[in-house]
C-alpha cells in the first residue's frame, strides 16, 4: 500500500500559543503515528517581516523544544528546520515563476499584514510560493493546518496543477486537513481577531508556556458580552463561543452539550482555564527537561534535516528538469 505523506510547518515568529496547538500541533501528534510525517520550523518564512537575528535563533530552538514537548516523536516523524534543507528555497523560485501577481495579491494574509505599506518586504508577497514549495517538495498529500492557512493551501494546489499541466506530471496535489474544533482560536481580548504569536498585547493570547496563574488571569478577563447566556453562536457571541471551542478542543467534548451545562460565564471561564492548565502541565514539564539538553535537540534537528534533504532531492531534480533547466 502506498504511504501517505504529511507535511506541515510553523514559523519561529514568537512563542507557540494555544491556537497553534489546537489548530495544528494536536493533529500533528496524531498524524505522526498514521502517516509518513514531516514537520518543519519555517524560519525562512519568519524573516519575511521585521525580526531580530538573535531572537529568531532563540525562537527556533525554543520552538523545536516545544514541539518535542508537545509530543512529536523524532523516532516516528521527521522534525527539521526549513533553512537546513536548501531545496525549499530553490523550488520556491521555480514556483514563484509559476504563480501570478494576481493570485498572490488576493491572499488575505498579505492584505492584512502588508498591503498598502511601501516598506513591506517583497518576500511577504511571495511567501505563498515558498509555502507551496515546502509542501510540494515532499509530495505531501495531507497538510494539517488551522483555518487561516486554507487559502494558501488552495493556492498551493492551483500552482501544482498548473505546473503539472504545463510542464508534465511533477507534484502530488495536497489537501488541507483542518480540525473540526480549534481551527480558528480567537484572541481572548478581541474575540473577532485570530489569536496570534505577533499580537501587540499578550493579554488575549494563551502561550503554551504560560504559568497556571497567567492562564487563569487571561481566561477570567476574556471578553464576552452582557447577555450572560452560555450559547454556541459564532456570529452573535464570539467571546463565549471561543471559550466553548477552547474547552472542547482541550477535552474532546461537543460545544452545544457543554453550553447547556452552564448558566454563568464565571463558571465556564474557571473550567476553561482548568482544562487548559491540565492539558499543558505535562507538556511544560517535558519542556523543562528538554531545555536542560539543547545538544540533543540540535542532534534531532540535524538528523531531521538529513532525512528531509534525502526525500526532497528527487522532486527538486524532477521539477528542474520538467521546467526546462539543463542538468549540471
Ligand atoms: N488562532 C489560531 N487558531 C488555530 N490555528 C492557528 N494557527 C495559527 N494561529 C491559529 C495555525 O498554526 C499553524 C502555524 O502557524 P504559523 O506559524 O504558520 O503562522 P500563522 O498562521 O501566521 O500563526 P500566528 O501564530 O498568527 O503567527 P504570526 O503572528 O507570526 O503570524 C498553522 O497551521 C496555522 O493555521
Amino acid at each position: 500500500m502506498a504511504v501517505i505523506r504529511v507535511l506541515s510547518g510553523i514559523q519561529p515568529s514568537g512563542e507557540l500559543h494555544i491556537g497553534n496547538y489546537f489548530g495544528a500541533i494536536q493533529a500533528w501528534v496524531k498524524d505522526q503515528y498514521e502517516f509518513d510525517s514531516f514537520f518543519t520550523i519555517v524560519d525562512l518564512h519568519a524573516i519575511t517581516v521585521e525580526h531580530t537575528p538573535e531572537e529568531l535563533r532563540a525562537n527556533t530552538l525554543s520552538l523545536a523544544m516545544t514541539l518535542l514537548a508537545a509530543g512529536l516523536d523524532p523516532e516516528v516523524c521527521t522534525i527539521f528546520v526549513q533553512s537546513h534543507v536548501s531545496a525549499h528555497a530553490e523550488l520556491s523560485w521555480l514556483l514563484e515563476c509559476t504563480a501570478t501577481y494576481g493570485e498572490l495579491s488576493r491572499m488575505t494574509q498579505f492584505k492584512e499584514k502588508g498591503r498598502s505599506d511601501e516598506s513591506v518586504r517583497a518576500a511577504l508577497f511571495t511567501y505563498p510560493a515558498l509555502m507551496a514549495a515546502d509542501i510540494l517538495l515532499y509530495q505531501a498529500e495531507r497538510v494539517p493546518v488551522g483555518e487561516d492557512q486554507r487559502q494558501h493551501l488552495e493556492l498551493t494546489r492551483d500552482i501544482a496543477i498548473r505546473f503539472n499541466t504545463k510542464y508534465g506530471e511533477t507534484f502530488k496535489i495536497p489537501e488541507a486537513t483542518i480540525p473540526p474544533l480549534g481551527a480558528r482560536v480567537m484572541d481572548l481580548a478581541h474575540p473577532t481577531k485570530k489569536m496570534s504569536k505577533s499580537a501587540k498585547s499578550r493579554a488575549g493570547t494563551i502561550f503554551i508556556l504560560d504559568t497556571p496563574d497567567e492562564i487563569s488571569k487571561k481566561v477570567s478577563k476574556a471578553v464576552t458580552d452582557t447577555e450572560n447566556k452560555v450559547r454556541y453562536d459564532i456570529a452573535n457571541k464570539p467571546g463565549v463561543t471561543n471559550l466553548l471551542e477552547l474547552f472542547c478542543a482541550a477535552t474532546g467534548e461537543h460545544p452545544s452539550e457543554v453550553a447547556s451545562r452552564y448558566s454563568m460565564y464565571g463558571d465556564l471561564k474557571r473550567n476553561v482555564a482548568d482544562a487548559i492548565i491540565a492539558l499543558l502541565e505535562p507538556l511544560q514539564q517535558r519542556y523543562e527537561e528538554l531545555s536542560e539538553d539543547p545538544a540533543e535537540v540540535s542532534r534531532i534537528l540535524r538528523l531531521g534535516a538529513e532525512k528531509a534533504t534525502e526525500i526532497a532531492a528527487p522532486t527538486l531534480v524532477l521539477a528542474k528538469n520538467n521546467i526546462g533547466l539543463v542538468a549540471p
